[in-house]
């Protein structure tokens, strides 16, 4: 071989190897995380529901990783909210609980999040739907002016938010800083008490024979679309919304969103409000399912997976999309509303066979759905790994190849080869589940798992408060449903296992 052709062949292996080099570059898919509101673990047929059929979420498990220990990290929204954004346990964090009606920004500018570690990837971010985490400044959001901060001060592009719940007021939608559609001269206001004597409340005799649908507890404040809320408002007419409306533009804004953003790589937090009650589904959607609206709920969040998939699909970004399926927290019948959840059960168990559901550190409250789908890289498949909503910042941040600052994610561990399904992953060792008020924590190492009542106080409808100092400790390998507690025969596990749950509570971090 002549000189030059040595040369030759010499510069195409150096590019050959370069270009190999590029081809390790992380690859920045497009990242879409669904996160379901109040959905139990076996309220969709992947999962082993019967009564009901999901198909589209059922695609996703089918064709993707359908994990059977995945967690999100508290039994209410707000907690696991907070956790999932900035991958720090909510319990260290006061006031990280049920956010009200008038709630400030509880993330604060400047937090490194799942968001800004991906803004700092290159992607364009947006949230859309469910908030629940405050905004704007102390003392109240200013809800005719500027809700600064929010969203966009922690990482989003762009919002367009149900700022609380829906069962909260106000009944707005909030687009970046301002409530959307509002009328100057009809300004909208928001408080903890009754406005006017004659302010008419879902407690009123006469105003609740005519509500769309009773409450059962709570939920008797100010009256919008014939539902009874928590929280008064007045004004902002021109600004409300329907409930049953609520999910048709979650999916036509995110729609519009990922098609103005599809060229370059987005993160997309479908926060859907299904199915947090009050449940009331699009008219399409009623009596879909014998489990009445909690059931027809669960059909609607179905369907708006299925738009979300078909928006990929028909943008040709399916190979270059990741999608993650999870709930907020474990499931509830009545929650405040007479929607026939109860009456119409039948056979269907939404914690499917674990005990619990929502508020509770049993199993049933924080097990959820969790699915990754990204044809073409992830293998379908099953896992049983330990994964938690809360360590999906980390995870992106290293799917993307983006460093963590040292102070951020402090409980977010690096499971993006268990998300990803590779061979040799492992999934957590250890996990903190927690309660509301984050006084109620459970810790799971391996198949043990205790779970220590604080200082929670017992209360009438959260039977699973149970007073402090009360402790429950069980295996789980042998007893999933958490019936048999082995506090009295195994006291000396009972002691490491709350050694180790407080050694992690002071330590202020998990990640080293
Ligand atoms: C509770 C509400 C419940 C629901 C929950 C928040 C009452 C009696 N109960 O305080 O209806 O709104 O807060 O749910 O008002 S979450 O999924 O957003 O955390
Ligand atoms: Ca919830």
């Amino acid at each position: 071989m002549r000189f030059t052709h040595l040369i030759s062949l010499f510069t195409i292996i150096t590019l050959l190897s370069a270009s190999s080099l590029v081809g390790k570059e992380p690859e920045k898919p497009n990242v879409i995380v669904i996160m379901a509101d109040d959905l139990g673990w076996g309220d969709v047929s992947c999962y082993g529901a019967t009564e009901l059929s999901t198909p589209n979420i059922d695609k996703l498990a089918k064709q993707g990783l359908r994990f059977t220990q995945g967690y999100c990290s508290a039994s209410t929204c707000t907690p696991t909210r907070f956790s999932f954004l900035t991958g720090m346990y909510a319990f260290r964090q006061p006031g990280a609980g049920i956010a009200p009606p008038n709630a400030t920004a509880l993330v604060k500018p400047g937090t490194e999040t799942v968001a800004s570690i991906l803004q700092k990837s290159g992607y364009k971010t947006s949230v859309i739907g469910k908030w629940h985490l405050g905004l704007g400044a102390k003392p109240k959001p200013d809800w005719n002016g500027l809700l600064k901060p929010g969203p966009l001060e922690i990482g989003f592009d762009y919002c367009f938010l149900l700022p609380t719940t829906n069962d909260r007021v106000p009944s707005v939608y909030v687009e970046n800083h301002r409530v959307k559609g509002l009328d100057p001269k009809d300004p909208l206001w928001v408080g903890r008490k009754k406005p006017s004597p004659d302010h008419p409340t879902g407690k009123d005799p006469e105003v609740r024979k005519k509500l769309k649908m009773d409450w059962s507890h709570g939920h008797n404040h100010t009256v919008h679309n014939g539902i009874g809320r928590i929280g008064y408002y007045t004004g902002g007419k021109s600004a409300r919304w329907r409930d049953e409306d609520l999910a048709d533009e979650w999916v036509k804004q995110s729609v519009k969103w990922i098609e103005k953003n599809k060229d370059k790589p987005f993160f997309l937090f479908f926060s859907s409000h299904d199915l947090h009650v009050p449940r009331m589904p699009h008219e399409r959607f009623h009596g879909k399912t014998k489990l009445g609206f909690r059931g027809d709920a669960i059909v609607q969040l179905d369907w708006c997976v299925g738009e979300l998939i078909k928006t990929v699909d028909r943008l040709k970004l399916t190979e270059k999309t990741m999608f993650v399926f999870v709930s907020d927290n474990g499931p509830v019948l009545d929650d405040g509303y007479k929607d026939g959840a109860i009456t119409k059960l039948g056979k269907h168990k939404p914690s499917g066979p674990y005990r619990g559901g929502k508020y509770s550190i049993y199993e049933g409250g924080t097990k959820t759905p969790f699915i990754t789908y990204w044809p073409g890289k992830i293998k379908p498949g099953v896992s049983d790994k330990i994964v938690c909503t809360i360590d999906l910042p980390t995870s992106l941040a290293a799917l993307t190849g983006q460093a963590i600052p040292k102070n951020a994610f402090l409980d977010s561990l690096n499971v993006l080869p268990a998300l990803l399904g590779q061979s040799d992953a492992k999934g957590r060792d250890h996990l903190i589940q927690q309660n509301n008020s984050g006084k109620t924590l459970a810790l799971r190492v391996g198949d043990w798992k205790v779970l220590s009542y604080i200082d929670a106080k017992p209360r009438k409808h959260l039977t699973y408060q149970k007073g402090p100092g009360k402790y429950e400790l069980y295996n789980l390998a042998e007893d999933p449903q958490e019936k048999k507690n082995l506090k009295d025969s195994h006291p000396e596990k009972l002691q490491s296992m709350l050694e180790k749950l407080e050694e992690i509570r002071k330590a202020g971090r998990t990640r080293s």
